[in-house]
């Protein structure tokens, strides 16, 4: 292995060199981030700034009887401890979460999940305010848990949500898809039909910075400013203007740096609000920051799928239908976010990549005595079980028929000339060419040699085994028509402001966690108007300095943002035009523009940059007729429809037959995201997912106890990979562009995470052919794998 020292400098690590618009260049806010001065929230101490701490129920389920806080109370530098009942008092115990459910601030009737928010303290130090918890004195009358989502809709089990009037069972809701009696017609004549169970376990996204918030509300002027870790600021700030009755002018949402979010911040947590309302009673600004395992038990989980699949096929190999049947876990409270139309999220894309004659899903959710969420972790609104789903059920049918799994696939892909495809769960697949995705990773993979040397192995006893995915995902939620999230469209803003001496200024409603977006929307704006990147300052995460938007998740952000900065450049670039054509005295349509400079037609001799532009649009000289001064423009995009980014993924694993521990020798991900803005941030994401899907499909899983007690509090118990347990990533790219979107690009934040898990599950049982195992389920630990070779895929 090179050192970094070694290790050649390639082009585009020197940004001055670097060509104006999309391509390679080093992230503009990375100077700040390895000097260790990131802004984030935990960083922010306001003058008199009191401290938060929240008590959680120590059970799953159960009654409260009683709180004694007079104890908390009389600690010297205690200044406010709230229950429930004051909340009450208030109107403000229950919450609204982004899925039209409600959710408890603090508990005034009964416990619903380990970890739940019962009471609170502020004090003036952190360490008081954590001291004067058990000072706390709380009577409970526990309940039996619902834990186990097979049973939690038995008459027998204790009904969770008896807020909710008339509720009588734990049925969260029922969802389909697709054509039930057309694939039963399919299904009823197909000559191979294949079914299997599988088990998506409950994850958490685990971000590096916890979730939190600083709340300093101001009594003179009425103006509550909230800082805090969220990926969608606007959306944050009118459902808090909704609940306290506030007009949205009067609450500034900030978020700085985040420290990841991976969708753990996008619902509103009972913590925030904790903070607001101590702000507002003690007139201070008041700090609350999670720990680790607060926010490993508390905040928004991931999958928590229980799926039985089918698929139907012809004898050799033309997939006709697919089919599920799908129970969802989603925890005491319906905290996720998804549009409200789709509540089991993107989840229909489950028919994959494939072209079929028949599909449907039949969904029943469920409440359970566990934390709320189900919409994170890179899930592209639940794609990632879709795709686990069917890439899976693909392995299993390439296993019956006893045919290889990459010519299974590229036998049933839909091919490029039937784009645009519109799949029979009724999405409109934009474009693609999967078989070309599919052989570049073959061809860096040497699929071919890999089959040979694995053969080779299994002669002498060992376990080497190779996984296929391909996957199709639908991101840049949505077009307004048909997605919103409780009824706020799902389109974004964006403004471009370009200063006299030609730096600009571009303002975006969408929110960075570490994707990088001050480098690539900046490039973006680069590309249309020639500004260089360096010159452009982008600024994102503060509502009062930003144009109303739904912000960052469902790689939303280059679909939907992305295209809006790419028109509003247009439009300033139209503005330009026109003033050039006054400076060089000729008319607009004599003019051509190279990135950066009008020139007249034919004599380039004859030019003006877009910087002379600038000054002339501010300064005091004419502009042609009917012209205003300055240069800058807004726009609103509201798209037309998602993106679908795809792409196929090999990984190489060796089992050890001694001790089922799994290695992931090799990964070879190739990604076509349409147009690049930047190959290495896209890259980086990528290596990002691929580590995630690593962890999930040999490591991560929330469990619980029959209690409903959380094993996955600590980074003790829920293991993520390290550098130790991923392989060097072998990556590549297609590209197939959106003919939709202003430039072509398509998201990619989630690709990696949706499409390796199902890689590395099939290189597993790949590898265990010779034991016949068809599936085991995920986290592929030593001691699921050992029960596998020994013939019990089903852990007890
Ligand atoms: N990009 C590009 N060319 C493309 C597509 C994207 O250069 N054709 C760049 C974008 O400009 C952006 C990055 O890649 O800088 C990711 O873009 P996009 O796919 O639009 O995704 P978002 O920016 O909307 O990011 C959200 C996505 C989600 S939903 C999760 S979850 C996730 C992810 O991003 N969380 C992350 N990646 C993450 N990466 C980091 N470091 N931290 C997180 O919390
Ligand atoms: Cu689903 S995790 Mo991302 O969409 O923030």
């Amino acid at each position: 292995m090179t050192s970094l020292q070694d290790r050649p400098r390639t082009e585009f690590e020197d940004n001055d060199q670097h060509p104006v618009g999309h391509g390679r260049m080093l992230r503009k806010e990375d100077p700040r981030f390895i000097r260790g001065k990131g802004r984030y929230v935990d960083d922010l101490q306001l003058p008199g700034m009191l401290h938060l701490a929240i008590l959680r129920a120590p059970m799953a389920h159960a009654r409260l009887v009683s709180i004694d806080t007079s104890a908390a109370q009389a600690h010297p530098k205690v200044k406010l401890v709230v229950t429930g009942a004051m909340l009450a008092e208030k109107g403000l115990a229950w919450m609204p979460t982004l899925s039209n459910d409600v959710q408890a601030v603090l508990v005034t009737d009964k416990v619903r999940f380990q970890g739940q928010e019962v009471a609170f303290v502020v004090a003036e130090d952190r360490y008081s305010a954590r001291d004067a918890l058990e000072l706390i004195d709380v009577e409970y009358d526990v309940l039996p848990a619902v834990v186990d989502v097979r049973t939690a809709l038995d008459p027998s089990s204790p009904v969770i949500r008896d807020d909710l009037d008339g509720k009588t069972d734990n049925h969260c809701f029922d969802w389909e898809t697709g054509d039930a009696a057309a694939t039963e017609a399919v299904f009823a004549k197909a000559e191979v039909v294949v079914s299997q169970d599988m088990v998506y376990p409950r994850v958490h996204p685990a971000p590096m910075e916890t979730c939190g918030a600083v709340a300093d509300y101001d009594s003179i002027d009425g103006q509550l400013t909230l800082y805090c870790t969220t990926q969608a600021p606007h959306a944050h700030r009118t459902l808090y203007a909704i609940v306290a009755g506030l007009p949205e002018h009067k609450i500034r949402i900030r978020a700085g740096d985040i420290g990841g979010g991976f969708g753990n911040k996008v619902p509103i947590y009972p913590g925030y609000v904790c903070a607001i309302v101590a702000s507002l009673l003690t007139g201070k600004p008041v700090k609350w920051v999670e720990d680790r395992s607060e926010n490993l038990t508390s905040t928004s989980f991931a999958r928590d799928y229980v799926m039985r699949g089918e698929i139907a096929a012809t004898k050799d190999g033309k997939i006709l239908a697919v089919r599920t049947n799908v129970l969802a876990d989603h925890g005491a409270f319906n905290g996720q976010a998804a549009p409200v139309k789709y509540p089991a999220g993107f989840f229909g894309v489950f028919t994959g990549s494939y072209d079929l004659q028949a599909a449907y899903a039949k969904q029943t959710a469920v409440y359970t005595n566990k934390a709320p969420g189900g919409v994170a972790y890179a899930c592209s609104f639940r794609i990632t079980e879709a795709v686990y789903l069917v890439e899976r059920l693909v392995d299993c049918l390439a296993d019956e028929l006893k045919m290889d799994p990459v010519a299974l696939r590229i036998k049933n892909f839909i091919q490029p000339d039937q784009f645009p495809y519109t799949t029979k769960t009724g999405w409109i697949y934009d474009s693609g060419n999967y078989e070309a995705t599919m052989r570049e990773a073959m061809r860096i993979a040497d699929y071919d040699g890999l089959r040979r040397e694995q053969a080779e192995k299994r002669e002498r006893g060992e376990l080497m085994g190779i996984g296929i995915s391909f996957f199709t995902e639908a991101v840049g939620a949505g077009p307004r028509k048909d997605m919103d999230i409780l009824g706020l469209g799902m389109a974004d803003g964006c403004e471009l402001r370009v200063h006299p001496t030609g730096k600009a200024v571009v303002r975006v409603s969408c929110m960075s966690q570490g994707q990088g977006h001050e480098t690539t929307f900046a490039q973006i704006i680069a590309e249309e108007i020639g500004i260089p990147p360096a010159d452009i300052q982008v600024v994102n995460g503060d509502t009062d300095q930003t144009p109303f938007g739904l912000g960052t998740y469902g790689s939303r952000s280059t679909p939907v943002s992305g295209a809006a900065a790419a028109l509003v450049a247009r439009k300033v670039r139209d503005k330009a035009r026109i003033i050039a054509s006054g400076m060089l005295e000729v008319s607009v349509a004599d003019l051509d523009w190279d990135k950066g400079s009008f020139h007249v037609k034919g004599d380039p001799t004859k030019s003006v940059t877009i910087q002379d532009i600038a000054m002339r649009a501010h300064g005091a000289g004419d502009l042609p007729e009917g012209v205003e001064g300055g240069l800058e423009a807004q726009i609103c995009y509201n798209p037309e429809n998602l993106t679908y980014p795809n792409g196929a993924y090999i990984c190489v694993v060796d089992v050890d037959p001694g001790t089922a521990v799994v290695k992931v020798r090799r990964f070879v991900a190739v990604d076509d995201c349409g147009t690049r803005i930047n190959p290495m941030i896209i890259e980086g994401q990528v290596h990002g997912g691929l580590a995630d899907g690593v962890g999930m499909a040999l490591m991560e899983m929330i469990a619980f106890d029959e209690d409903g007690n959380c094993l996955g509090g600590s980074l003790m118990d829920y293991l993520i990979p390290t550098a130790l347990e991923v392989p060097d990533w072998e990556t590549g790219a297609t590209v197939t562009p959106s003919p939709h979107h202003p430039i072509g690009a398509k998201g990619v934040g989630e690709s990696a995470t949706v499409g390796s898990p199902p890689a590395v599950v099939n290189a597993v049982i790949d590898a265990l052919t010779p034991f016949g195992v068809r599936h085991a389920d995920m986290p592929l630990t030593p001691s699921r794998v050992w029960d596998a070779m020994q013939g019990h895929p089903h852990p007890p």
